[in-house]
This record gives C-alpha cells, structure tokens and sequence, in this order.
C-alpha cells in the first residue's frame, strides 16, 4: 500500500532544499520508506495513480519526527528533594560529591524490579511520542553493575518492541562511581570495560558514553573505556566539558566520537577538533537550565567552524527532569542563541547524525524512513516559539500513523 501525503507545508530538513520549505508539498509513503518527496506539481503520474489512498493535511507544517538524541529515561524514583536543596543553596556537585545525585538515582534503580522500570519509562516515552518524537536514544548507567546495567539496555529494547518509536541504546555504566568501587577508580574502569564485551555479545548495546568530568571520570580512564569502545568496534560519544574543561572533546573527536554532549566549557582547541571530525555537538538546554549554569556553551564558535549542532532533553531525574523536546527548541533559541530554524535541524538531521542514523532518518527525501509529523502550524519557527503547546497533530512511524 502506497499512500500519497499531500498539500504539505513541507520542511524537509534536508541539505540544498530552497529556503528550506516546499509549499503544497507530497510525499509518497511506501511502506516504511518515502518513495517520493517534493512539490505536488513535479510529482510523476505514473506514482500519483499508483497511490492507494490520499491524504490532504490542509496546508499544515510536515517535519521529520523529532529525533531525542540524549536520554537516560530507564530509572527508578526521582530526586525532587534535591531540587529543594539546590533551590537552598546547594550545589550538583556538592550533593553529587555528598553521594547523592546520580548514586541516589543508583540505589533507586537497582531497587526497582523490570516491570516496574519499564512501566515507568514506557510513560515518559509517551509523553515524548505525543509531542512527535519518532526515535530516542536511551543510556544506560544508573545500574553500575554488570546486571543492573544489562537490565537497563534490555529495558530500552522492550520499549522499541512495544511502542511506535525507534531507540537507540547507549552504554554508560563509566556514569559515576559504583559504590562497591569507592577509592578504585581503575579497578571499576576495568569492570565496565569487561561488562560492554559481555553487554555487546547480547546485542544491547548500540554506542558507549562515560561522563568525564571533574566529578565524573578522568581522561585518561575515559580512554581506556573508548578503548575498549573501538575494539569492538563499537562508536563513542562522551559527556564533555559539562562542569569543567578535562579536553574530553578533544579525546572524543580523536576517536572518531559521533558526538560530544552538553559542552559549556568546550575550548577553542575542542571545537577545532570536533569539525576535524565532522563530531556533532549535542546542546543540552534543560540540563543547562535546571542547574542553573552560567557558562554558555560556544554556539557561534561551534556555527563558524562548521560544526552540525543537536539538540536533545537529556531527560533524566537530577540534572533535567524534561519530558518537552518542543520546550528544549525553544530554549535552545532563548538561552542558546539558536535560530529556530537551526533548533529544529538540530531535533531532526544533526541529531540523526548524533546517533550514527544520518543516512536513513532525520530528513524527509526520497529513500528516507517515513517518520514525520503533521503539525498545527504553518511555519517552522512556531515549534520552536510557543511554550506549553503540543502542536503535534498526527505522528508516522515506519509508514504508519500512531498514536503510542
Ligand atoms: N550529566 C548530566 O547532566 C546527567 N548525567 C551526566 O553525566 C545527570 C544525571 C543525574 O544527575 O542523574
Ligand atoms: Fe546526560
């Protein structure tokens, strides 16, 4: 079956589209790929009469579905008591280094049976779904156990079997340290390195990440987890340059890393290294936002050196409790200095990029998955503009409409 999408206001997000937008736009659904994607008027004869059913948006907004690159949506409980404490005074750190923060997230999660984590991430993905999220990356990394991490990733891949969503796992037990490692860093780095070999043979794991940070892991035990990444010939990304400059970045790009996230502290030296390996940047403006961060990461430098920049919630329960990616783009033009035009590539192409997943999703061309979404709006800059507003009317996963 072959449906034909048309009198779209269509916003491919692809390179080269003039202006960007096609108006009374088509696109040819076939099965899960888009067969044909342009203005209504160039589209072959022979394709409109092979379509068997016809769908008139009435002129509405056509992107491709959003595409939340950075996630850690499998956990258990919530951590609004140290939203108090930092509302009082305290700081990430301070609460982190007191063995809260991401540990607290720890105890909560390894305490939570499968069901019951499943459960609670199947209703944030929804909540993501309804504003048109068509693939979300999920990490790992509250477990900080061989089987607690694996309980994790098997989680993540439930949620693909049992929603209209792709998901993309991320291993990232190099998160914090596991407390049966106090004082042995290189000891834990080693187990985690041991558990991705283990992890990987069971097909859960899609990508690494570890967090280094001042409060997180060093450089050169990051290494030694891309190390172990590249062996298996797995991809890297890394959360760089959040707290402090460790010249993660650097590292990451050395290692051909997909993208380094969050970056507020990224140097000169870091961006130069990032567009040397066509790494994407990935903007974390909840995270950036619900801690209160003053140091802005370095968008006009990232821009000028031709570095593809993403943005995604980082939704997790300490650092960005956000379930909006349209509140994300709307930040991301207020607080980052981003175009709405560049927020929305950033939600869609770039973070496809993000994932390893440039090739197939996040533009709407023709051989391109069929994941898009038909929005009440006219233009672009809307998604990115209003607060509080899901404008998301209808959302197509693999060629098929939806709702979770
Ligand atoms: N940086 C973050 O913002 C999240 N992880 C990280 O390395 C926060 C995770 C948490 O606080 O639970
Ligand atoms: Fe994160």
């Amino acid at each position: 079956m072959t449906t034909l999408w048309h009198n779209a206001t269509l916003a491919t997000m692809a390179d080269g589209a003039p202006g960007g937008i096609i108006e009374r736009g088509a696109l040819l659904v076939d099965r899960d790929r888009l067969g044909w994607v342009g203005p209504i008027g160039e589209l072959p004869r022979e394709l409109r009469l092979a379509a068997t059913q016809e769908i008139d948006v009435g002129g509405a907004l056509v992107t491709p579905g959003l595409i939340d690159c950075h996630t850690h949506l499998v956990y258990g409980g919530e951590r609004a008591r140290e939203f108090e404490m930092r509302l009082q005074g305290s700081s990430y750190e301070e609460i982190a280094r007191a063995g809260g923060g991401i540990r607290a997230t720890v105890a909560a999660t390894r305490a939570t049976d499968d069901d019951r984590l499943q459960a609670l991430a199947s209703g944030r993905l929804r909540t993501m779904m309804a504003e048109g999220v068509t693939t979300i990356e999920i990490k790992s990394g509250y477990g900080l156990t061989r089987n607690d991490e694996a309980r994790m990733l098997r989680v993540a891949r439930r949620l693909a079997d049992s929603h209209a969503v792709g998901v993309r796992t991320t291993y990232l037990a190099a998160h914090a340290l596991a407390p049966e490692y106090e004082d042995r860093g290189e000891d834990y780095v080693e187990a985690v390195c041991a558990w991705l070999a283990q992890l990987h043979a069971e097909g859960l794991v899609d990508a690494v990440d570890a967090f280094c940070d001042n409060i997180g892991f060093s450089l050169a035990q990051t290494r030694r987890v891309f190390e172990a990444a590249c062996a298996l010939r797995l991809p890297v990304k890394l959360h760089a340059e959040q707290f402090s400059n460790q010249g993660g970045a650097a590292l990451a790009a050395r290692f051909g890393a997909l993208s380094c996230d969050h970056l507020e502290h990224l140097d000169a030296a870091g961006v130069r290294a990032m567009a040397a390996a066509g790494c994407v940047a990935v903007l974390l403006p909840g995270a950036y936002y619900f801690l209160r961060q003053t140091q802005l990461p370095p968008v006009r430098e990232l821009r000028a050196a031709g570095v593809p920049i993403a943005i995604a919630t980082d939704h997790n329960p300490g650092s960005s409790p956000v379930l909006s990616p349209l509140l994300m783009l709307n930040m991301a033009c207020v607080l980052f200095g981003l175009t709405p035009w560049e927020a929305l590539r950033g939600a869609t192409a770039h973070a496809a990029r993000a994932l390893g997943l440039g090739s197939t999703h996040g533009v709407l061309a023709t051989g391109k998955r069929a994941d898009f979404v038909v929005w009440d709006a006219a233009h672009p800059s809307e998604l990115a503009y209003y607060i509080g507003r899901n404008a998301c009317r209808r959302r197509v996963h693999g060629g098929v409409e939806g709702k979770s």
